[in-house]
Formats: C-alpha cells, sequence, structure tokens
C-alpha cells in the first residue's frame, strides 16, 4: 500500500474517463455512478482483492459482487486495468457480440465478473449467500483454505430495495465477517435526489441489524483503504462502508461549470462538450480517451506481482493441507468441479400413497446423509415444506457456526432465493430451498436470474394447488405453475431450456424427480409438491420414464380410445375416472407429465408415439387450463380452473371443483360423444 495518492487518484480518473468513454461511444449507459464508485474500486483492485490473475476461477479467491449492474462500466475499465479487457473490446460497449454488455451477470473464468445485478438489491444478496457458503466450506474443511472475503457493491437503488432488508438481517444475525459492503452514497438516484425518497439513517439501520459500520469519504483513498483494513480485521460482524461519493466526479458541462452531483448523469452519456470538457479535466485525451496511462499500466503490473506472491503463499498452504487431508482436499475439488453428486437412490424409502412433499422429504433425508456439501434453506416453513427431511439429518447454521446444512432464512422468500443464487455462484455447494408454491411469485426475479445464469438452484415448491383451501384463496396456487412453467418454454442462448420444472405423480415419482433435479447442473429445477396424500400410481409403474417428461402411466390399456393425460395429483384422478370409463368399454391410455418443458426436448417420434396427434386427449390440471394447452392442442379438453378465490376443506373443494375420477368420466364421456 505504499502507491502514492497522486497516483492512485490518476488511476480512479483513468477510470472515470474510460467509463466516460464507452457510454459516450455507444451512445447510451451510466456514466455518473461509474466516476464516483471509481476511487473504491481502484483502491479495491489494486490493494485488497486477491486473486490469481492466471486462475480467475480459483475457488479460494476474494469475490467482488456489483448490486448495480448499471455501473458495469466502472467495472470494466477497472478489469481493462487489470488486464482482463482490452481498450478495443471496452469500445463496443453494448453491441451486437460484445463481451462488455450493459448489466452483465457472469463470467468468472475469463473475465473475472462474479456478477453484476441487473436487477438492484438481488446482487447484494447473492454476496450475502456467497459468504454463507463460504464459510459452509470452511468450517467443513478447515485448515483456514477457504478463508476469502466477498465484497459487495451497493448504490441507493440498492439500499432501497425491501431486498436489502433480508440480506441485512441475515448477514447480521449470522456475523458474516467475511463479508464486506461498501455503500456507495451518492445522494442522487434516477429520478430524483435521494433525499426526495428517503429520510432514514441507513447506517443505524445496520447497526441495529448488527452490522459494523464505517462512514467515509468515498472519494480518499486513504479513508477507503483505512476502512477496508478495518473491516477485514472485523471479526464477528460483517461490516458496512457507507462512502459518501460525488455522483459523476470530476464530470463538467458544456459550459465548463461543474456537472457533478446531477441525476443526468445517472443514465444517458455526458454528451457534446460536455464530454469533451470532463475528458480534459480528468487528464485525458478528448481524441483518443481509450488509453490505460503508463503509470497506471505500471500500477496494475506491479500488483499482479503481489497477487503473484500473494497466490504462491495460498497455493503453497492449501498444498500443505492437502497432503495432510488428502479425503477433503479430493472432496473440495470434486465440489468445485459443479458435477452431479453421486447419490445411491436406492437407499430412498417411499412410502405408498403418500404426499408427495413428505415423499420429498424422504429424499431430502437421504441427501443430507449423502451429499455433504448440499444446503436446504427455508423461509420459515420447514416443517410443512417437508424440508424438515433434511433438517432432521443435520442442524442449521448459526452464528459462530456454519458446520450445518440447513439455511433457516426467515419469511423472506425472494432473500432466500437470492442467497442460494449467491450459494450457487460462490460454487462448492448444491443449494436449495422450500416454501409454499404460492408464494414463487415472491421469488420470481431470482428464479429468471437463475436461469439466466443457468444456475442449479433447487427450488422445491408445496402446498401445489387449491387443495391448501382451508388456509383460504390467498394461500391457492392457481395461476403460478402456468407462470413457473414459461421458464421450461425459454431457452438461454446456448440452446437449453433455461429451467427444469417437476410436477411428480406420486412417491416414487418424486425420488424419480429429485434424481432429475440433482442431476441437473446446467439450469435450476423447480419442484412442485403436493399438501395432500396422493394414490400411487398403478403397481409396475416405470418410474425411470420420468425422465422423459411424459410417459404411459402403467395399467393404459394397449388400444384405446382416449388419452387422459396430467401432472402431479391430478394423474391419480386420470387413473379413477380411467377405471369408471372401461366399466363403459371406453380405453384409455393415461400419461403423466411431470415437465413439459423435458417432453418438448425428447425425439419427435418419442413425442408423437406417447401423445399421437389426432387421438382424443384430456387433459386435467389444478391450475390454469393453459398449462396444458400445448399438449392436448385441438385434440380435445382441458379441465382446469379458470377462476379463484375459494374457499373449503380440500375434499369439498375436490367435489365442488370437479377434480374427481366422476367428473373425469363424465367429461370423457361428453367429450367423446361430440
Ligand atoms: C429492481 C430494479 N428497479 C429499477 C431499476 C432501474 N434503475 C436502474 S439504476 C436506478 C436508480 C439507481 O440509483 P442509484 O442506485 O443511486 O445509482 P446511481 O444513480 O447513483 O448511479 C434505477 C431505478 C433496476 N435496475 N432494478
Ligand atoms: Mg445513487
Amino acid at each position: 500500500m505504499n502507491n502514492s495518492i497522486e497516483l492512485m487518484n490518476k488511476a480512479a480518473n483513468n477510470i472515470r474517463i474510460l467509463a466516460a468513454a464507452m457510454v459516450e461511444k455507444a451512445k447510451s449507459g451510466h456514466p455518473g455512478g461509474a466516476m464516483g464508485g471509481a476511487d473504491f474500486i481502484n483502491v479495491l483492485y489494486s490493494e485488497f482483492l486477491e486473486y490469481d490473475p492466471k486462475n480467475m476461477a480459483y475457488e479460494g479467491r476474494d469475490r467482488f459482487f456489483l448490486d448495480p449492474g448499471h455501473m458495469a462500466p466502472m467495472l470494466y475499465a477497472q478489469l481493462c486495468l487489470a488486464g482482463k479487457f482490452t481498450t478495443d473490446e471496452l469500445q463496443t460497449l453494448r453491441q451486437w457480440g460484445s463481451p462488455v454488455t450493459g448489466h452483465p451477470e457472469l463470467e468468472v473464468r475469463h473475465r473475472g465478473i462474479e456478477n453484476t445485478s441487473g436487477p438492484l438489491g438481488q446482487g447484494h444478496c447473492f454476496a450475502v449467500g456467497a459468504a454463507i457458503a463460504a464459510k459452509h466450506l470452511d468450517a467443513l474443511v478447515g485448515g483456514d483454505i477457504m478463508n476469502q472475503t466477498i465484497y459487495a457493491y451497493i448504490s441507493d437503488g440498492g439500499v432501497q430495495e425491501e431486498i436489502s432488508q433480508g440480506a441485512g438481517r441475515i448477514a447480521g444475525t449470522l456475523g458474516l465477517d467475511n463479508l464486506v459492503m461498501f455503500y456507495d452514497s451518492n445522494d442522487i438516484q434516477l429520478s430524483t435526489e435521494t433525499a426526495a425518497v428517503t429520510a432514514e439513517d441507513t447506517a443505524a439501520k445496520y447497526r441495529a441489524w448488527g452490522w459494523k459500520v464505517l462512514e467515509i469519504n468515498g472519494n480518499d483513498v486513504e479513508q477507503i483503504r483505512g476502512a477496508l483494513t478495518i473491516a477485514k480485521a472485523t471479526k464477528g460482524q460483517p461490516t458496512l462502508i457507507i462512502g459518501k461519493c460525488i455522483m459523476g466526479k470530476g464530470a463538467l458541462k458544456a459550459d465548463g461549470t461543474s456537472y457533478e452531483r446531477n441525476c443526468k448523469t445517472h443514465g444517458a452519456p455526458l454528451g457534446g462538450d460536455a464530454y469533451v470538457n470532463t475528458i480534459k479535466n480528468l487528464g485525458g485525451d478528448p481524441e483518443d480517451p481509450f488509453q490505460v496511462l503508463p503509470e497506471v499500466k505500471k500500477l496494475y503490473l506491479q500488483r499482479r506481482a503481489e497477487l503473484r506472491k500473494i497466490m504462491d503463499a495460498k497455493y503453497a498452504k492449501k498444498a500443505a493441507w492437502a497432503e495432510k487431508n488428502p479425503e477433503k482436499a479430493h472432496l473440495l475439488k470434486e465440489w468445485f468441479s459443479g458435477k452431479a453428486p453421486v447419490i445411491d437412490w436406492s437407499k430412498v424409502q417411499q412410502k405408498p400413497d403418500d404426499s408427495t412433499r413428505s415423499a420429498s422429504a424422504a429424499v431430502l433425508s437421504q441427501l443430507a446423509q449423502q451429499v455433504p456439501n448440499m444446503i436446504c434453506a427455508s423461509a420459515d416453513l420447514s416443517n410443512s415444506d417437508k424440508t424438515d427431511g433434511f433438517l432432521k439429518q443435520t442442524h442449521s447454521i448459526t452464528r459462530g457456526d456454519f458446520s450445518g446444512a440447513f439455511f433457516q432464512a426467515g419469511v423472506a422468500e425472494l432473500t432466500m432465493a437470492c442467497c442460494c443464487i449467491g450459494m450457487a455462484l460462490h460454487g462448492g455447494v448444491i443449494p436449495a430451498c422450500g416454501t409454499f408454491f404460492v408464494f414463487s411469485d415472491y421469488m420470481k426475479p431470482a428464479v429468471r436470474m437463475a436461469a439466466l445464469m443457468e444456475l442449479p438452484v433447487k427450488f422445491i415448491w408445496t402446498h401445489d394447488a387449491f387443495r391448501v383451501g382451508e388456509d383460504g384463496p390467498t394461500h391457492e396456487p392457481v395461476e403460478q405453475e402456468a407462470q413457473i412453467r414459461l421458464m421450461e418454454k425459454l431457452k438461454t442462448h446456448k440452446g437449453r431450456n433455461s429451467m427444469l420444472v417437476l410436477r411428480p405423480a406420486d412417491s416414487d415419482e418424486t425420488t424419480a424427480a429429485w434424481k432429475l433435479a440433482m442431476e441437473n447442473t446446467l439450469s435450476p429445477t423447480g419442484l412442485i409438491f403436493s399438501r395432500q396424500n396422493i394414490k400411487t400410481l398403478p403397481a409396475d409403474n416405470d418410474y425411470s420414464q420420468t425422465e422423459k417428461g411424459a410417459y404411459v402411466v402403467a395399467g393404459s390399456d394397449e388400444e384405446y380410445d382416449v388419452i387422459l393425460l396430467a401432472s402431479g395429483s391430478e394423474v391419480a384422478t386420470l387413473v379413477a375416472g380411467a377405471e369408471m370409463l372401461r366399466e363403459d368399454d371406453i380405453k384409455c391410455r393415461i400419461v403423466s407429465v411431470p415437465s413439459e418443458g423435458l417432453f418438448r426436448r425428447q425425439p419427435k417420434a418419442y413425442q408423437n408415439r406417447i401423445l399421437p396427434p389426432g387421438k382424443p386427449k384430456f387433459g386435467m390440471t389444478a391450475g390454469l387450463p393453459v398449462t396444458l394447452e400445448g399438449l392436448v392442442g385441438q385434440d380435445g379438453e382441458i379441465w382446469g380452473l379458470s377462476s379463484f378465490g375459494f374457499s373449503a376443506p380440500y375434499k369439498v373443494l375436490d367435489e365442488k371443483l370437479g377434480f374427481t375420477g366422476q367428473n373425469v368420466y363424465n367429461q370423457v364421456k361428453k367429450m367423446l360423444k361430440k
């Protein structure tokens, strides 16, 4: 830390120039915040952040999470100084095929981007999850190998987002002293000054949550250094560094007057003479702004040399530890490989006619015993969503003891989901989280981010339908399945389904669904389970077919008049209806469709064999009819729900809403007569 203040200020100005020039060239983007935060990020990267420039994905690296993704030009410029982007690449901001996109989310290996969150707030919560994962792994392997620091950067928008309440509460409650968050408090946001929307005492708020809070001038190198040094030495608490920063620091208007602290610099290029004046004011050349100054280059080459020494020491320490702890070293390597764990599924004991949430508990009990790097969470519903099957085999993560594998998130579904995403981003652990299906609504923004980033988080959603009717209509999911299954229809640009969603039909299909979830390392998985008991499918059902997404249920007639199809508990209702139809000599094929998304990945010949076009089809869903429209098409009818708001015990609702074998019989008879 012997770098002169003058040099450090020059480097920060270099970041400002690059960020402003990128936005100017792109004719779109956010220069102001990036210019304000440049001093912090420069101090962090040139003096504190410990990583291996030659092995960016090294598992013991410090991590930097940028919550305000709109400040990505600041990160790109910084990573350019660190040698991860060229100045030519910076000139392509926001263009087709460019590596410097707007709001990038993930590119660790080549570029060193852990995550930047487009949706404000989620990003710093990812950091909380990453800090939990680091602590848990440290507790599992010991040896002070997983001793990395997780840095987060938050802005006014992230602090205002409700999720900051959950992130702040959890980090404080667990005493995450490996988490250091910088708050770029620049008093400006998109449309107003922050004073127009908040009068809170943010420092007092975080202190109340148990954080150590430091208040500094966020554009002062010495103060940033001092705060980071204190934060790193702090034990038992996360640290928040509130840096008062100047939005658009160094910016000048066209007339040469100050353009600092101005909302207009939040989300638009500085423009024309304002841009020219600003670049000159910061010591750059407006004709040739995409330069890394020689002395700044030297600063970062020197940091590279320091990092080499730091990393050599870390690697030596790890090697000595690995020699003494070969098994743990092997496990750590396996866990960070991201490969699916090897599981002996024969150990899962299912009961017939069980609810699928309870069947899930039976699986989770085995996963807790067989997958030592799995972390399961619940939003205060563990005994209802049956994640307690996992909990009973371990204990909860608590302040000071991170050896447990259960994460009690409290009533905070979005926070829980984002923490799990952060764990997945950190790597080395397999996160899962449970709550009621109806509250998937609270999690959808996080599910989308997990899907976009191809993160294999497992979402466990129970109480899957109107049959929670006694709790009242607010707790009855109706449209949620259609909503979440939309993600199955959305592919990532790599051509993979962005999500796998499975709603199993009975307890054994639940085991098969969990197997698919654990084997799915390339996208999030949603598992939708029933609260009520479900009659087991007919004997000799081939559950291995679950992996096809849809399959013919045992006991179906070879020559059939009608195909009955459903997912979840409605399959058993179809089985009951089919028995009655057969008495009238109507032969039935019953198809269980736990995942249409998976079914659509099968060869066309298979799809046509299971659901031949032109054959009469009857679909039943406790969700919106649209849930099955893609499968039934023009070939028949769907019995579903197109209204909500009922309240009664579930058996009454089954009768009233027509989810009975008798109604299957009635509807199919009617349909075939037409
Ligand atoms: C969840 C969410 N809501 C809204 C936005 C749109 N948005 C982007 S930046 C911003 C204002 C942010 O202000 P601040 O965080 O203070 O950033 P600064 O203006 O200081 O750069 C808004 C509303 C968003 N990205 N995410
Ligand atoms: Mg701001």
